[in-house]
């Protein structure tokens, strides 16, 4: 039984391996990692940036596929363990409210969040330049568009897994149409997935340098005793290009654009060849998170190198120790975030 409560319903198939020896870090990698290796299905390079769910007996997941021509979409893929996964052929066929096809210009970063009964899938996608995505279902056949919520440029949305006080909440990174060189976290509310407003500012990049040119959510938060639990990604520059590692922090559990803890340190950072060899190389890009109420287990979904799809592990007392002991925050962290 873990010390911090996670509010979540038991997942005894949670994929799972334990601590090995001498591991200083609360984030360790599967040994097996990466688990979707490269041309995963016919006509798709690669797949990775990609968040999964547990559905039924198994698991459910949309993935982020790159098309032979380059160009991003979403892929439908299912798995007995959450480690082996097959993947429909076709990308999803998004549909309007009307059923009619309403299908995005490319899909890139899929996060997949249960609020309720239903499932909603956001991405980024083209809205005459970088935009959020996003799409609703309860049986995986029928995605509906939902308006997109956010004018360009916005990217990295992530919906948390309950409303606060009735309203969704959205984390989100506005942006450039590029490979914007800065970027914080927001947050925004809505009383029906619709119309999306009191944004406000929940943490910007900070002094440490693997986090030092801009940060951007990451996985759904995990509701905890201790506050929201979110891995986040947090980016460097250097002479050969930016480095993305992924970050640790914790926001308060009512008013979640307050950070109550984050972490100086990242928790993992791009070491093994499948992380630091790829299409785009040192990248560790967290989308998703599976998690056992009973054992407090954490598997986390992360994209390496923009090649692959990898998994780590963690528990939920060795994590929020973590943070909590190597803790620092700014003023702006701790503020409400409204100006
Ligand atoms: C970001 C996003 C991610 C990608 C990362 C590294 O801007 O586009 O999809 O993993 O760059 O290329």
């Amino acid at each position: 039984m873990s010390n911090v409560k996670l509010y979540c319903d038991n997942l005894p198939n949670i994929p799972w391996q334990e601590k090995p020896q001498g591991q200083t870090l609360p984030l360790w990698r599967y040994t097996e990692n990466p688990v979707i290796a490269r041309n995963p299905i016919p006509g798709v390079a690669r797949i990775f940036n990609s968040a999964v769910v547990p559905y039924e007996d198994g698991f459910i997941g949309v993935f982020r596929g790159e098309q032979l021509d380059g160009i991003p979409y979403i892929y439908l893929g299912r798995s007995a363990d959450g480690i082996h996964w097959d993947f429909d052929k076709e990308k999803i066929p998004f549909v309007n409210e009307k059923g009619e096809p309403f299908m995005p210009p490319y899909a890139y970063d899929p996060r997949l969040v249960k609020v309720d009964d239903t499932y909603y899938a956001i991405w980024c996608q083209d809205a005459y330049g970088a935009a959020i995505g996003m799409a609703k279902t309860t049986d995986f056949k029928t995605f509906t568009r939902i308006e997109n919520p956010f004018l360009p440029f916005n990217r990295n949305a992530v919906l948390f897994p309950r409303k606060i006080d009735g309203k969704f909440k959205l984390l989100s990174r506005p942006s450039d149409s590029g490979h914007t060189p800065f970027g914080d976290i927001y947050i925004s509310e809505s009383p029906d997935m619709e119309y999306w407003g009191h944004h406000r500012h929940v943490m910007g990049k900070s002094g440490n340098w693997w986090e030092n040119v801009k940060i951007g959510g990451g996985a759904a938060p995990i509701e905890t005793s201790e506050g929201w639990l979110l891995f986040y990604h947090g980016v460097t520059g250097t002479c050969n290009g930016l480095v993305y590692s992924i970050g640790g922090a914790i926001l308060d559990r009512d008013e979640p654009s307050k950070v109550l803890y984050r972490c100086n340190t990242f928790l993992l950072t791009p070491e093994e060849w499948y992380e630091e060899r790829g299409f785009v190389p040192n990248v560790c890009f967290p989308c998703a998170t599976l998690q056992d109420a009973e054992t407090g287990r954490i598997a986390v979904y992360y994209g390496c190198a923009d090649s692959y799809v990898g998994l780590a592990f963690t528990t939920i007392d060795e994590v929020v120790s973590y943070i909590k002991e190597h803790s620092q925050l700014t003023e702006s962290d701790r503020e409400k975030g409204i100006r």
